[in-house]
């Protein structure tokens, strides 16, 4: 299995929001990713994380949604994947991809892990939840292991009324100038079919309410984000917001969407949704007459446009220079500060397990492997970007890697010496851990 040469020394146990939970062959969460835990940037007022999250409830407040943001981040396997209906082999499960606390708990890797305890528990027929997310990815600018999920959803009861029941939902969501490119029908029998206990009638409805209910948040957001920017460029017109809806797949929605949003040239991925499947309802105690959607947005990617922030790891910066350039309810322009000088450094080495398998991960490493341990030796957030620049098989059969690696603070100005030794004990710490040779 991915890692099986892993040796990772854990602690006996590991303490999150004051319970203990014992390791074993499962776990896999550092220090260093422990350490964001609890930082709850989302409820910080004057945080831009905190301020898009507020903007949120308040375009919100008055629709009917609960709205929770205060879950704790460590949740089942069961609530994460299986009530979802994830597949056993599905890659979102690996070790690679998440951080597990040991077999059975996890720091959720989406927001979609509350949809059992809301479905369950919620007493509006809506709820929204805002909250921190983890998952074991690459390094750059635009990616870090912590970042924040708002989920939204919305259920019906199916009796003879229901048609009429959220036609009427439907004509009170408010009016908004917004330009929709090429919405597809509701869903497609082919590749997005809806589920069998719905009606033709009744997808079309729903999915319009979904895609409506969006479009107001996503428009809402980026609209003000267009006044920040246009500010920031001396330019007062604001042209209503574009946004195309294309068909996606997630295990627990049928049919099941994305949405893109026109910005700054580019179309934007940044939230996937659909038709809640009626199996996740009854699972989470409904009754099998339940209808409904839901979504979920990622938030640092948009908080990032809006606040022409250009690094994702700003958002967890300590720096007053960071933190106090914003202000509850202001989308403004971040004005960076003087950037630090970087420098790069290589990393090369042979993988010496596994010489007969075509497969990398069969081979006892994977690249998320090294993002870990270069998270963990270098607290401080010290790495701007992590680059694989080289990847051959060798004559002997072994795999050669080579990854650059940047070294930047956002806080000060490193010395050789110390991005030397850091450096040093990566390369070290990898040797010790995996079956691999340095160069
Ligand atoms: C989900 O996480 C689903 N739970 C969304 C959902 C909810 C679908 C309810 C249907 C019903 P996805 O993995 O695509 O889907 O992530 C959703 C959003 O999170 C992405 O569009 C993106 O904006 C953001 N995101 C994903 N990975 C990262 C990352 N490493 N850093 C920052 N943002 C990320
Ligand atoms: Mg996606």
């Amino acid at each position: 299995s991915v890692g099986s040469c892993l040796r990772y020394e854990k602690p006996e146990s590991i303490v999150i929001d004051g319970k203990s939970y014992e390791t074993d062959d499962w776990t896999n969460l550092p220090s260093s990713i422990l350490k964001l835990v609890g930082r709850n940037l989302h409820l910080n007022p004057n945080h831009p994380i905190g301020i898009l999250n507020s903007l949120v409830k308040k375009r919100f407040g008055n629709m009917g949604y609960t709205h929770y943001d205060n879950f704790k981040p460590v949740v089942s396997k069961f609530e994460n994947f299986d009530v979802l209906g994830f597949p056993e082999d599905h890659p979102g499960r690996s070790k690679s991809d998440t951080y597990y606390i040991n077999k059975d708990y996890l720091l959720r890797t989406h927001t979609s892990a509350h949809e059992y305890y809301c479905f369950k528990n919620c007493e509006t027929p809506g709820y929204f939840i805002t909250a921190d997310v983890y998952r074991r990815d690459e390094i750059d600018k635009t990616h870090y292991p912590g970042f924040h999920q708002m989920e939204g959803a919305r259920i019906w009861k199916k009796d003879e009324n229901v048609i009429e029941t959220i036609s009427k939902d439907l004509e009170n969501l408010p009016t908004i100038d917004i330009i929709v490119e090429d919405t597809p029908k509701s869903y497609d029998d082919k590749t997005n079919p809806k589920q069998e206990y719905m009606s033709v009638e009744e997808v079309a409805l729903v999915s319009r309410h979904l895609k409506r209910t969006i479009e107001i948040l996503v428009n809402e957001v980026f609209h003000l984000g267009m006044i920040a920017s246009k500010k920031n460029r001396n330019n007062k017109k604001i042209e209503p917001l574009k946004v195309r809806w294309v068909e996606a797949y997630f295990p627990w929605t049928a049919p099941s969407w994305e949405i893109e949003v026109f910005w700054n040239g580019e179309w934007l991925e940044c939230c996937g949704c659909g038709l809640v499947q009626q199996q996740v309802l009854i699972n989470s105690g409904k009754n099998e007459d339940t209808i409904g959607w839901a979504f979920g947005i990622g938030l640092d990617r948009i908080a990032m446009l809006l606040f022409g922030i250009p690094d994702i790891r700003l958002f967890w910066s300590e720096d007053d220079r960071f933190l106090k350039q914003f202000k509850e309810g202001s989308v403004n322009y971040f004005k960076p500060y003087s950037k630090y000088p970087s420098s790069k450094k290589d990393i090369s080495f042979f993988i010496n397990s596994g010489k007969e398998k075509g497969n990398e991960s069969e081979r006892g490493f994977h690249d998320n492997d090294l993002y870990e341990i270069i998270r963990e030796v270098s607290q401080e957030d010290l790495i701007e970007n992590v680059n694989c620049i080289d990847n051959f098989v060798h004559p002997n059969g072994k795999l050669s890697k080579c990854f650059r690696i940047t070294y930047q603070s956002m806080d000060r100005t490193l010395t050789n010496d110390e991005v030397n030794k850091i450096h040093e004990k990566i390369k070290q710490t990898l040797a010790e851990r995996f079956d691999i040779t340095l160069r």
